[in-house]
């Protein structure tokens, strides 16, 4: 299940956190499509608890109510026209599956109408009852909430926030959770984000895999398996370690945005990006998925905080320019929505906010502007120039290595990709004026951090490469973006 199931030549996928599934179609055909990105990450299909105290917060998402696919991001029948035209462009859709649990307490009805209680585990919708969770023979932690994360048992048996804890040892409550999948499945889905992975025993989460489906032969040759990569939040403290899921699929990487927010905040030299990859401590690279920032920890969930987001923007367009660089990892894009934070005593009041809306609190949709950029409150970083130009670049250098690696000794670096593509970044504190080694062939090119490659001609900064591989750059200190990126795809 480790094997990205993008169409060729594409490696980014992008999370269009909250999006509607007809603006999310809009977007395959408009610009996921013809910019080279490989697929989204969808936030979850399945209906879910509807909350209005505080008024319908993005984390609703993650309390299912059943599987129908109902939701804010639109009907089944929306979702079914997103995945078939995605497909047809060669964008594939990642379903967000929160299969650990349901609801926490209370009653009520779901976004698709199905009635609730998670007082008595009653959840018709599926349906599952009280004898599908786990209860006090399999949790010990005293009032069923999870406390102790050094407990095994206890993350696994016990709720997750006073989450309803599905008791995935029993096979009617498998066959459901892959029912659902693969529904999803049958669809087109091409693989799933697996929420709270870290919440359910590898042995459980092996078997369900096991009874998944081979990806729908509309769109996928035959035999192909989904791409599944598990959450697991692994910081190295914990008793629970990715090590356990890297044999049966990927696993989300959170040292890895930690580690990058350091770097390019400037408290630890970008020169040691040297050697990035395991020998930071880090899985092997085909068995993550990598990111600067994700939709909890950019609003300080998920044990979040520290990490870089769209809001430092100047040190997150390095952050992911660098990221999207560098070949450690299968490369996942935040694509995210505006909100007014407002902190106090370091936490952030508002990080409940749900994605902009209309009157009626249905999902409003996003504007485009000339530049390509978002408006209506949407962020839209993966339509950033210098972040989608570096898909393009990925895209273009994809199976080479790092070569030519170049530092001023502290927080300027630069390197190649074989010889496909060069990139410097300035996250110094004095200028860059460099004759380097690009290890490209000779000509002008286009540096696609400033500027496209439109008409024949470079609206950004040229690049001269000379006839032995080496050419100049002056880059500032003090500029937004002092990264200056080339590839053979963008030569004049
Ligand atoms: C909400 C309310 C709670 C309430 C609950 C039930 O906020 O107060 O008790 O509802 O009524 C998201 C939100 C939660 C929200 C939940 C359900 O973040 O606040 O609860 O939706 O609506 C752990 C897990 C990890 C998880 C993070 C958030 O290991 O799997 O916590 N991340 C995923 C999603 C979240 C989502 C859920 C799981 C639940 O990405 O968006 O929650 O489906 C250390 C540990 C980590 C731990 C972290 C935080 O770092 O190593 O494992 O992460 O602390 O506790
Ligand atoms: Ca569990």
């Amino acid at each position: 299940f480790s094997n990205p199931t993008c169409a060729p030549g594409r490696y980014t996928i992008t999370h269009l956190f909250e999006w509607k599934w007809t603006d999310i179609a809009d977007e395959c055909e408009k610009f996921l499509g013809p910019y080279g990105y490989c697929g989204v990450q969808i936030s979850p299909p399945n209906e879910n608890r509807v909350v209005t105290s505080p008024n319908r917060p993005w984390w609703e998402r993650y309390q299912p109510v059943s599987y129908k696919l109902v939701t804010r991001s639109g009907t089944e029948a929306e979702f079914r026209n997103m995945v078939d035209r995605c497909n047809k462009v060669n964008v594939r859709i990642y379903a967000d599956v929160v299969i650990n649990h349901m609801t926490g307490g209370g009653s009520g009805s779901g976004t698709g109408g199905s009635h609730y209680d998670g007082g008595s585990l009653s959840y018709p919708g599926v349906p599952f009852s009280s004898w599908d969770f786990n209860a006090g023979s399999e949790c010990h932690s005293g009032d069923g909430d999870i406390h102790n994360y050094n407990d095994p048992n206890e993350v696994r048996n016990c709720r997750l926030v006073s989450l309803r804890d599905l008791k995935m040892s029993k096979d009617y409550v498998r066959d459901k959770v892959a029912d659902y999948m693969n529904n999803l499945i049958n669809i087109g889905v091409a693989g799933f984000r697996v929420d709270a992975a870290k919440h359910m025993w590898p042995g459980d989460l092996r078997a369900v895999f096991g009874k998944l489906h081979n990806l729908n032969t509309k769109y996928f040759n035959s035999g192909q398996k989904p791409f599944i990569f598990q959450e697991v939040i692994d910081m190295g403290g914990e008793a629970i370690k990715a090590a356990e899921y890297t044999p049966i699929a990927r696993v989300t990487n959170f040292i890895y945005g930690i580690k990058i927010a350091d770097v390019f905040r400037g408290n630890n030299p970008a020169k040691y990006l040297k050697n990035w990859g395991s020998a930071w401590g880090m899985p092997s690279p085909f068995d993550v998925v990598v990111f600067i920032d994700n939709h909890d920890n950019q609003r300080g969930h998920g044990g979040g905080g520290g990490v870089l987001t769209h809001f430092e923007h100047r040190a997150y367009k390095m952050a992911t320019a660098f990221m999207l660089a560098h070949p450690y990892g299968f490369t996942r894009v935040m694509s995210s929505y505006d909100w007014p934070r407002n902190i106090v005593n370091g936490e952030d009041k508002n990080n409940w906010y749900g994605p902009p809306h209309n009157g009626d609190m249905s999902i409003k949709g996003r504007s485009i502007k000339a530049d390509l950029s978002c408006g209506n409150g949407w962020t839209c970083e993966h339509r950033w120039r210098q972040i989608y130009n570096m898909v393009a670049f990925r895209n273009l250098v994809f199976g080479t290595t790092v070569n030519n690696w170049w530092d001023n000794g502290n927080k300027a670096i630069a390197f190649s990709r074989g010889n496909r593509g060069f990139i410097v970044i300035n996250d110094d504190t004095a200028d860059v004026n460099a004759n380097l080694q690009t290890g490209l062939p000779q000509g002008t090119y286009c540096d696609v951090i400033s500027g496209n490659y439109e008409n024949g001609a470079c609206t950004g900064n040229e690049v001269h490469v000379g006839g032995d591989g080496r050419a100049h750059f002056h880059i500032s200190h003090q500029s937004e973006d002092p990264v200056v990126a080339i590839h053979i795809g963008k030569l004049l």
